[in-house]
């Protein structure tokens, strides 16, 4: 998904430094505990604009009337870990793995759109990575990371045999293709998105954010069910194409971190409830239920991957997250039809009513890795 405007279009430096660390430390920011920051509709004041380096938390509270999100940036405008949908009167917690000393930017996003409201965040020294210090987060990151390359895998051909189809003008042929290369891109959604120039490129919307030219698969998506094949259509997935290949080429180099992984799980189901649930995401195709599927997936392939973790420092956690996955997965089950799933159209206020509750209900365990991990 992406409601979002590039954060700060340039090259994500993805150098060892940026990503990976934590301290062995407990969560807390330093001596002082959580980082508090304020969010409302036109303020984001954050309770420390220094931290040192390993576990960083953040505890945000929106006093705002408007759904937020909230964003630590390293340089570049490569994501070091987000929250989204925080809704007014709510609250939700951050903790991110920072490992290098440096400049940061902190930023509430009130709307969901937008640059947000940034503040400066700086981190000093450094801390070990976690990952360099527990064997098993070192096996939890790696199991990971071939998930993902295994996603990365099949989104290049996918996409290109989606690309071909658009290009030769047959429209049927991409339509069907549409849906099928998503799967491959919303599985591994949170890692997509931390390259912020490319996200908003590939799966923007057209939201008519100022100054955003809108591509990719929606824009693809608009021609091929509303306004029929336009003369810059072949240009529109040419590029798509070239996109998907930087984002191939640039994905061996993240450095991914458990908590980015527990982080990321948390992301997916939030794009779920944002993008999906609500039809928003997929509003001329109406497959939003196989970027559903995929982004349930996505979260589970992160959870799995922490599992041995999750069951060395809380028993009751596997357990109850399994029962919560299964019970969402046959809710999902009934949709199905052929080898994909109804359109969002078909389902009634009901059907939507069950899925949230489901997400919900997942989505609250789910919360809670991150915490587990750093711990
Ligand atoms: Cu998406």
């Amino acid at each position: 998904m992406s409601r979002r405007t590039p954060a700060a279009v340039g090259v994500a430096v993805l150098g060892l430094a940026l990503a990976g660390c934590t301290s062995t430390a407990p969560v807390d920011a330093g001596a002082g505990g959580p980082i508090t920051v304020a969010a409302t509709d036109d303020a984001c004041d954050v309770s420390a604009t220094e931290a040192p380096a390993g576990t960083i938390s953040f505890d945000i509270t929106n006093g705002g009337s408007k759904v937020t999100e909230f964003y630590l940036y390293a340089t570049g405008g490569r994501i070091m870990g987000e929250v989204e949908n925080i809704g007014p009167g709510l609250s939700r917690q951050l903790i991110v793995e920072v490992p290098e000393g440096g400049t940061y930017e902190t930023a509430c996003k009130p709307g969901m759109v937008g640059d947000g409201i940034r503040g400066a965040f700086t981190v000093t020294g450094s801390a070990q990575r976690s990952v360099d210090t527990d064997t098993r987060l070192a096996e939890a990151t790696a199991g990971y990371q071939r998930y993902v390359n295994s996603q990365v895998e099949a989104l290049v051909p996918k996409t290109q045999e989606f690309v071909d189809a658009v290009v030769a003008g047959d429209v049927e042929g991409a339509k069907a293709l549409y849906p099928v290369a998503r799967t491959y891109w919303e599985r591994i959604e949170p890692v997509a998105e931390s390259f912020g120039d490319l996200d908003p490129r590939i799966d923007g919307r057209d939201d008519g954010e100022p100054g955003v030219e809108f591509t990719g698969f929606h824009r693809l998506e608009r021609d091929l069910w509303q306004d029929g094949l336009q003369p810059d259509s072949t240009a529109i997935a040419d590029m798509l194409m070239d996109d998907i290949t930087e984002l191939a080429n640039r994905v061996p180099s993240v450095e991914l971190t458990p908590l980015a992984l527990a982080n990321g799980a948390k992301e997916l189901l939030d794009e779920v409830a944002t993008g999906k649930i609500t039809g928003e995401e997929d509003r001329y195709s109406h497959t939003d239920l196989w970027d559903f599927r995929a982004n349930v997936d996505g979260s589970q392939g992160a959870i799995a991957a922490l599992r041995p973790v999750i069951d060395e420092r809380d028993p009751d956690l596997g357990p109850l997250l399994d029962e919560r996955f299964a019970a969402l997965d046959a809710l999902l089950e009934n949709y199905r039809d052929g080898d994909g799933f109804v359109l969002y159209t078909a389902l009634t206020p009901d059907d939507v009513k069950a899925m949230t509750e489901a997400v919900d209900a997942l989505g609250e365990p789910v919360s809670q890795v991150a915490g587990v991990v750093s711990s």
